[in-house]
């Protein structure tokens, strides 16, 4: 399966020079392409979808434990086949090693893997502490299995099962029972009973609802593919949270768990309790998630389980980030603006001329992002002599950051190797590293040749000693050129354009054409618009959609015929079958090896890539970290990589790939970003206004005001569709300026509630459910989202729309919401949608009760939002109380020398301001106090250290009950937070 698109027409000696963006001025030499066959794989048809496969449960004799022997933190046993092995799609193994330990007060580690692991002889491969650190127990045992919430037992009949339930209520929360395990080479397979209508949530990366439902099934293994939904797309993330909900009978203390979620009472009490399970495997997988049960089956590794014990979600959340993947990177204060990306800037003024227009509409521009077009024939860490010479370069970045704005390039995954015969073509970053020995090998130790953008490459091998320090050395030496700010990882699953090492013997071509049309050429034309594109601009529609269906009408005659047999293998004794495991997961691509480096490529270490292909992508991010801390030393390295494994955030940020210009997947954009929350990695935000295709003028007006609410805030495109820069259209340029004022003002708030995240495994964009714990009707929401615990966002996610329907949670507890722009408190009831207006150009957003947000001026940089004076905003709860906190440093260092805490709590008509570590100093003044939720005027004043505020500054807004105090700053006397303060309305 191709899910690229094909000109056969281009699959030629023809220059591709003229079918560059009419922008580009390269010219390149005419190349040889490499065939479009060269990336189909073998037919195979995946076990889930395949009638005909057995069920290994059917066939499989399950094991029988003995050998139990208790220690201080749980115990162990020895598992042996329990009848005669049945070889399904590997070999079987005789005996395992169980392994249960109650790590800490909240992990369980319940472990199993082969009993004899000799590693000149064995078959199999079991994932290394050195490439992901495995979780260990705490040193005291004893309080451990004291606090922890789950109890282990395990059972020999009718085979050797395991059951985990939750102490404290007896809910079993994961139980093999009725099951068989089965452990092979190349497959293992066990499978948990769930309880009716489960919520699950997690096991990425795709692109699905929030809630996984159970009629799903999660397939991981990293691909280059551009976002089709339900699919495995860039990265792994075996891991997830699963919430039950039960509701309580008062007279006689029973529970009873919800079934179903939609229909609960909103005004009835319920309570739930959360746990995570994580898989560390980074072996090729999938989840299936059915009615009664779950299945894990991967193709190879061990069985190698963390539990979580909750209960609440934010506590999984912590538990799984603090104590097993690692905390998130904290990222610099200026990623947390406005980038500006496309495929086809395609010199150095077209990006002063971006510059120049942002200024001129007065929207917000911090970061100016480059993809491939800046390369010299696409290779990393060069630029183009012709359209990104040096030298003007070096000028444009001064400008840039005099400015105060900063420059991300894209890397790519691959290096190009130059043609032998060809002295010309010498590339000193290939010829550096191939002398150090870091590439990928053959079986038989040449290196690994695939293609990608510059033709023939060769693929980093982070297993091989030199590598990371080869990378650095790169990045420091090309810094000393373009002095860039961050790095943008792309192609790392990793990505080829061919199946197998197809350049070997074949260098004298290079440089060679990608097997496919780019965006924009003959027969790839960008003829795609949003779905009410229709409605808005009927005759453009009609136009596009006739260019649209002729051309596919062109390439589906061409393409391949796949028509032969489907490929099935099967076990070969005491051998693996790498290229075509026996078990077919449901890949996207089908075959392992398209798309991809393939599975036979081989590591330094002997490691075959089948083992770790889900890694590549973790491990350049941690090459590019180390990088970027040599080019910067001390600084917070800023990269947004696209393939990411379980605790790649600790590194980097994501983006949601290739996603089109269409409203689903805006819609489904939320989704993608609470998920990653839930994988610890909260730097993430999708392409703004759509990557493939075209997008329009309403779209991107929605998408533009509701990616403002995402902690990485870009607009990408791809090459040759219509330009989707915020001021292309006036309405546009409105709606942005008007959700980005939202955004930098709740820039400080959002900086907190990153260091939050970094100091404790707390996130930043959250599901309603997560904040709400005891609603069951929430279990399901993925249209709304809060930004940290105050900030609700309630947007438009549908063409031709001027209203949305929006929930307001906790109301039956008391919870009170305020609206963002008018102050006034929400009229709302519990688990009733409410309409809200919300014409092209307002994103709803409100404030909860009970918060206290610090607030800045906007600016067009964060560099100078971060120069203005300060608001306090405070909304007060149903007791008037409020509380909040503020977090302050340098915005840049890894271990800033000086940091402020400030803590605000709000009660009896009382501010109290309190800085519990002040060594940071801000410099800025205070401005304006405003306190929403009053029921009336205070009539006695409004004080501040005890003197009056005068009457002219205070402003009662009667309609919306809202107070602001302004000038604080004055009567204070001092900057905002020099030390604590006291404001008063009596
Ligand atoms: O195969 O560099 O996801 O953001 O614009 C396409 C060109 C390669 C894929 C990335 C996309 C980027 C594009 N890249």
């Amino acid at each position: 399966m191709l899910l690229l698109p094909l000109a056969a027409s281009f699959l030629t000696l023809s220059g591709f020079a003229q079918a560059q963006t009419s922008t580009a001025t390269a010219t390149y030499k005419p190349q040889f392409t490499v065939p479009a066959s060269a990336d189909y794989g073998a037919n195979l048809i995946p076990n889930i979808l395949d009638p005909e496969a057995v069920d290994a449960q059917t066939v499989c004799p399950g094991y029988t434990a003995s050998d139990v022997s208790q220690n201080d933190y749980g115990f162990t046993a020895l598992l042996t086949l329990a009848g005669e092995a049945c070889n399904v799609y590997g070999n079987d193994i005789e005996t395992l090693n169980l392994t249960v330990a109650y790590q800490n007060a909240d992990r369980l580690s319940i472990n199993i893997s082969p009993a004899v692991i000799d590693a000149s002889n064995s078959s199999w491969y079991v994932l290394p502490d050195e490439l992901i650190p495995r979780p260990t127990a705490d040193d005291d045992a004893a309080s451990t299995i004291a606090n922890n919430d789950f109890d282990v037992s395990w059972d020999n009949e009718p085979s050797f099962a395991f059951t985990v339930k939750r102490r404290s209520t007896g809910d079993v929360v994961f139980s093999t029972a009725g099951s068989k395990l089965v452990y092979e080479d190349q497959f293992i397979e066990f499978v948990t009973a769930m309880p009716e209508n489960y919520n699950v949530y997690g096991l990425g990366e795709h692109i699905h609802n929030l809630r996984l439902g159970n009629n799903y099934t999660a397939t991981l293994y990293a691909a280059d593919v551009g976002d089709p939904i339900d699919y495995n797309i860039y990265g792994s993330h075996p891991f997830y949270l699963d919430t039950r909900y039960f509701s309580k009978d008062n007279a006689t203390g029973n529970v009873t768990l919800v079934t179903d979620t939609d229909g609960a009472d909103a005004t009835a009490e319920y309570e739930s309790y959360s746990h995570g399970v994580f898989l560390r495997n980074a072996h090729g997988q999938e989840v299936l998630l059915r009615a009664e049960n779950i299945t894990w089956r991967t193709l190879g590794g061990s069985i190698d389980l963390f539990f979580f014990d909750g209960p609440t979600q934010v506590d999984v959340t912590k538990q799984f980030q603090f104590g097993a993947v690692g905390l998130p990177a904290m990222q610099q204060y200026f990623t947390f603006g406005y980038h500006q990306c496309r495929w086809g800037y395609a010199n150095w003024s077209m990006l002063e001329e971006l510059i120049n227009d942002f200024a001129r509409f007065e929207i917000p521009l911090e970061t100016v992002w480059v993809d491939i077009d800046y390369m010299d024939q696409y290779r990393d860490w060069t630029t183009d002599a012709n359209t990104f010479p040096v030298p003007e370069g070096q000028e444009f970045m001064k400008t840039l950051h005099d400015k105060g704005l900063h420059f991300v390039p894209i890397v790519d995954s691959a290096i190009y190797i130059p043609n032998p015969d060809n002295a010309s073509d010498a590339y000193a970053t290939y010829t550096r590293g191939h002398e150090a020995d870091v590439f990928l090998k053959n079986p038989d130790g040449s290196e690994y040749i695939g293609s990608v953008w510059p033709g023939y490459t060769v693929f980093p091998d982070w297993h091989a000693n030199e590598s990371v320090s080869w990378w650095s050395d790169e990045m420091v030496r090309w810094h000393g050129e373009i002095p860039f700010d961050g790095i943008w990882i792309d192609m790392s699953e990793v990505s080829s354009f061919c199946v197998g090492s197809c350049g070997s013997g074949n260098l004298s071509l290079n440089p060679v054409h990608p097997p496919f049309a780019l965006p924009g050429e003959p027969g790839n034309l960008v003829l795609d618009y949003p779905e009410g594109f229709n409605l808005t601009n009927a005759t453009e529609a009609a136009a596009a959609a006739s260019a649209s269906s002729s051309q596919a009408a062109a390439a589906s005659s061409t393409a391949a015929s796949t028509t032969q047999a489907y490929l099935h293998t099967t076990p070969t004794p005491g051998q693996r079958n790498v290229n075509h495991p026996p078990y077919v997961i449901n890949n996207v691509q089908g075959d392992l090896a398209v798309h991809a480096v393939s599975p036979n490529a081989t590591h330094n270490d002997g490691v075959q890539e089948y083992d770790v292909h889900n890694l590549f992508g973790h491990q350049i991010l941690n090459a590019t970290y180390q990088g970027l801390l040599d080019v910067f030393p001390g600084k917070r390295p800023f990269i947004i990589g696209r393939s990411t494994f379980a605790g790649s955030g600790k590194w980097a940020g994501h983006w949601g790939g290739d996603n089109a210009s269409k409203f689903a997947y805006m819609y489904f954009s939320i989704s993608q970003a609470l998920s990653f929350s839930l994988f610890g990695i909260p730097m993430f935000g999708v392409d703004t206004c759509g990557f493939n295709g075209n997008t329009d003028e309403e779209l991107c007006s929605r998408w533009m005001q509701l990616s403002a609410f995402f902690p990485f805030y870009r607009n990408h495109n791809t090459l040759s569709a219509r330009a989707q820069e915020p001021y292309r259209w006036a309405s546009v340029a409105e709606a942005t300026k008007t959700a980005m004022a939202v955004r930098y003002a709740l820039l400080p708030y959002l900086y907190t509630l990153f260091h939050a995240a970094h100091t404790t495994g707390s996130t930043v964009m959250r599901a309603l459910a997560w904040e709400f714990p005891s609603e069951p009707a929430l279990a399901a929401l993925e249209t709304q989202f809060l930004l940290g615990p105050s900030v609700l966002v309630a947007p438009v996610l549908a063409p031709n729309a001027s209203s949305v329907d929006a929930v307001f949670p906790g109301l039956s507890s008391g919870t009170r919401w305020f609206d963002w722009y008018t102050h006034a408190e929400v009229a709302a009831e519990p688990g009733k949608n409410t309409t809200l207006a919300a014409p092209l150009g307002h994103i709803p957003v409100f404030v909860r009760g009970g918060s206290v947000l610090p607030l800045q001026a906007p600016a067009l940089t964060t560099r100078d939002a971060r120069k203005s004076a300060w608001d306090v905003l405070i909304a007060l709860d149903n007791s008037g109380a409020a509380t909040g906190s503020l977090y302050l440093d340098d915005g840049e260092s890894v271990s800033p020398s000086e940091t402020l805490d400030v803590a605000f709590a709000v009660s009896g008509g009382r501010l109290s301001v309190s800085v519990t570590d002040g060594g940071f100093r801000d410099g800025n003044a205070l401005g304006d106090v405003l306190v929403l939720g009053l029921e009336g005027r205070p009539a006695g004043g409004v004080f501040v250290q005890g003197k009056e505020v005068e009457d002219a500054k205070v402003v009662w807004d009667e309609g919306a009950g809202a107070l602001r105090v302004g000038g604080v700053g004055e009567v204070l006397g001092s900057e905002a937070w020099m030390g604590g303060w006291v404001l008063e309305w009596r």
